[in-house]
């Protein structure tokens, strides 16, 4: 080897040792999986890898996701600079004039229409401190009474149903380790393998221990092939299988009589309007035998100790938070809460979807889970927030209901930070159309969105491999995410973006923050005493303990793992059963001639709600290049579609274009499409605009829509 050879691998490998390692948590679900960055650099070039960091919630596991997350942060694409439409074009300002434009518009909308003229839309992907500050801009710099968040389509009916029965809704009732010790499950509309796959050794375990699981999914899927007995249902008749469930119970009298009595209310209602059911109805409504209802009610009534899972299946319906309450009544009925190895979750969707429902950007809502409606609760935070509580607004509306707010000229601005409704609302074409309505409209994102093209300004916020913050997991656990990746271009974090924009509207004296922790300090004195009491939680706890679990009211004590060991948080310690009518079911869109097929949506392992960030990163676009719709072969025949053919998708109100799959194992008479996609391959374009009446939660998996073989 000649020396000038030496000289080139001796220098080669010094630099491969150049390594630099960043730890952040995964953008992407609930899990908020630990992770590290590690920057390798071989000669001048820098190359990326992400590996799993041990924790106590993933134990160190990553998913296809989260390994492959730094794709889109460090994609090209990454906005690095405002944007401000100019001439019907968005082209690169510095932030002062989009800063400048920002306050002049504002101010001249609500001078000209009053205060309520501008909304906010936030969203459960941000951090704990960033949902707090977008809650405080929109009732103190803004002093609008309009702002909601994504986790209205996400969330919103598990937390109203846990509200109404046990008066508190942390996702899970009990810790992640109980999991594998549990004797009998039901995962109700979740699909855990596809979407928190860190989180199945806890299941596995279960099973390998001899767990009885039971799945209730109109679709086969990776979950419910774990299960022992798989419930094939129809589409949206959930409320008829647990009501037909508690009715086996009841009368084979294997119900638990003294937890009843010490620690519920209302169930001599709830049995009354129960045994008035007739089981034709409910076999009729579900097309679930009767065997195997008994089969599910006497497994989980009879073992000592059970576990009821739900998440979107059930309850992104327009009946979903009367869905969520009439299994709760299975778990208060057979007892099996607040006791070990027992209990109810509700899989938590995104990053924090759990924290971000907790601090105030749901229009009902302030700090702490605190109610904007609740007098001694708006005394509170006023003072906090050094305001009058007369100034402080009331509540507005739901995220969708803003849209059709714009339409009807009430709300003629809007401030999105992190989220892309144009694919993800119900009713697609009605929302663009009313986001192009809109006098001017302002998207804080990592990319030019489908949402961020309609805007008039687009400002560019960091990732999570650069801002730091608090997310609280499916367990309810929060964690201090750590990251310090350099800034890219003149990107600025979510709370930076929130503390400019209400220093130009001359509030800069209520946000005056230097770091998330200092936002994080305010956040603890806010949710203090209330329902989410997070004083307890520090950054140095944090840190020492790996997270703590919510409610935690002081520093000396330990977080709460397991709720409602002695009584519920209802006044009176009693949790509150409820009856459920099947009549609700009656609610939601019906097969017809013209629309003779269920359509549910939801979601595959490789790609990210709107797909916005994981249709940008090579290796998860490569495992799903484009939408596609999943249908029983004999049913696509009577269609006349054939395999991998596109297939026109029709509802009452739009059409879109994806391809043909076939599953052996999906209901006939329903077809299932993934809303990753954009434009004509959107499957909300089809999705109707009905929400549930208690929580506002769209219908988003159930449908009724027709096909057709598509030619050019
Ligand atoms: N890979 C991946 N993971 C994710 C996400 C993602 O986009 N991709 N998103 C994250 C977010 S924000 C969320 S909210 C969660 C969502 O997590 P899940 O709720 O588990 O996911 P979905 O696929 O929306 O729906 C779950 C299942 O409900 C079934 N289902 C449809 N209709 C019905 C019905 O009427 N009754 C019943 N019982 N089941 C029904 C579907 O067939 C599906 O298998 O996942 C999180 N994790
Ligand atoms: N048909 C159908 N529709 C659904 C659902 C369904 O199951 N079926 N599920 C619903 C559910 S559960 C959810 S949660 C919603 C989600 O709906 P969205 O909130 O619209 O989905 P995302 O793709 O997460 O949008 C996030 C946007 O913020 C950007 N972003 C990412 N990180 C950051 C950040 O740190 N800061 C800022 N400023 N921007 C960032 C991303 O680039 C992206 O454009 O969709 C709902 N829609
Ligand atoms: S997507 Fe969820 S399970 Fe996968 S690595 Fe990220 S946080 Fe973990
Ligand atoms: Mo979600």
């Amino acid at each position: 080897m000649t020396e000038l050879m030496l000289k080139y691998f001796r220098d080669k490998q010094q630099n491969a040792q150049s390594e630099k390692v960043y730890d952040t948590q995964c953008p992407y679900c609930s899990m908020q999986c630990k992770m590290q960055l590690i920057e390798q650099k071989i000669v001048s070039r820098k190359q990326y890898k992400t590996i799993g960091k041990d924790n106590p919630t993933s134990q160190g596991r990553l998913c296809v996701k989260g390994m492959n997350a730094h794709q889109h942060a460090l994609h090209n694409d990454r906005l690095k600079q405002p944007l401000m439409r100019i001439n019907d074009e968005l082209v690169p300002v510095s932030w002062e004039t989009a800063l400048r434009t920002i306050k002049n518009k504002f101010q001249q909308i609500q001078h000209e229409y009053g205060k309520d003229a501008i909304s906010v839309y936030g969203s459960a992907s941000i951090t704990n401190e960033e949902a707090y500050l977008l809650g405080k801009f929109a009732r103190v710099a803004l002093q609008t009474k309009y702002i909601d968040y994504n986790g209205r389509l996400c969330m919103a009916s598990a937390a109203t149903g846990a509200n109404m029965t046990f008066g508190l809704d942390r996702g899970f009732t009990f810790g992640l380790n109980e999991i594998p010790n549990t004797r009998v499950m039901i995962l109700a509309g979740t699909n855990i393998a596809e979407c928190q796959p860190t989180i199945m050794p806890y299941f596995e375990k279960a099973k390998e221990n001899g767990a009885y699981i039971i799945a209730v999914d109109p679709r086969e899927t990776s979950t419910t092939k774990l299960a022992d007995l798989h419930l094939q249902l129809k589409p949206g008749s959930d409320i008829a299988l647990a009501n037909g469930l508690l009715k086996i119970m009841i009368e084979k009298g294997l119900i638990d009589d003294a937890f009843i009595a010490d620690r519920t209310e209302h169930f001599d209602l709830v049995k009354d309007y129960i045994l008035s059911l007739n089981f034709e109805e409910i076999i009729n409504e579900t097309g679930i035998s009767m065997e195997e209802l008994y089969q599910t009610a006497l497994v989980f009534a009879n073992e000592p100790s059970g576990m009821i899972f739900t998440a979107r299946g059930i309850e992104q319906q327009i009946n979903g938070t009367e869905t969520v309450m009439a299994f709760l009544n299975l778990l208060l009925a057979t007892g099996k809460i607040g006791k070990p190895y027992s209990g109810y979750g509700a899989i938590t969707g995104q990053g924090n979807g759990q924290g971000a429902r907790e601090h105030g950007q749901k229009a009902d809502q302030l700090p702490g889970y605190r109610s904007i409606e609740n007098k001694a609760d708006r005394n509170y935070i006023a003072e906090v927030w050094g305001i009058r509580e007369k100034d402080l607004p009331k509540k507005g509306v739901s995220a969708y209901e803003m849209f059709e707010h714009i339409n009807k000229d009430k709300i003629k601005s809007m401030f999105i930070m992190c989220s892309n409704p144009v694919i993800s609302n119900p009713n697609t074409n009605f929302v663009k159309k009313a986001l192009e309505k809109v006098s001017f409209l302002v998207v804080a994102d990592l990319f030019l969105s489908e949402t961020a093209q309609l805007a008039d300004i687009v400002l560019p916020s960091t990732s999570y491999l650069e801002d730091e913050g608090t997310f609280t997991n499916l367990e309810g656990r929060v964690l201090l995410r750590e990251a310090s990746f350099p800034i890219q271009g003149k990107a600025k974090h979510d709370w930076q973006i929130l503390c400019e924009i209400a220093k130009v509207l001359g509030k800069e004296k209520y946000f005056n923050y230097d770091s998330a922790e200092s936002i994080f300090e305010e956040l603890r004195v806010a949710s203090r005493g209330g329902k989410a009491d997070y004083y307890g939680i520090t950054y140095d706890r944090l840190r020492r303990e790996n997270g703590v679990l919510w409610p935690c009211p002081s520093e000396e004590t330990p977080g709460t793992i397991r709720l409602f060991e002695t009584k519920f948080a209802h006044e009176g310690g009693k949790a509150r059963m409820a009856v459920v009518k099947i009549d609700t079911i009656k609610r939601k869109p019906a097969i017809s001639s013209n629309y003779p097929l269920y359509l549910t949506t939801g979601r595959v392992m490789s790609h990210y709600l709107t797909g916005e960030q994981t249709r940008k990163s090579p290796s998860l676009a490569a495992r799903n290049v484009e939408a596609y719709m999943e249908i029983h072969p004999d049913t696509a025949q009577k269609f006349g579609i054939e395999l991998n053919k596109l297939v026109k998708v029709t509802s009452e109100k739009g059409w879109i274009i994806v391809r043909s799959q076939f599953s052996e194992s999906i209901r006939k008479d329903t077809i299932f499409i993934p809303f990753h996609w954009a434009e004509n391959q959107n499957v909300n374009r089809l999705v109707g605009e009905q929400l549930d009446p208690y929580c506002r939660m769209p219908g988003f998996k159930m449908s009724v829509a027709t096909i057709s073989p598509f030619h050019h």
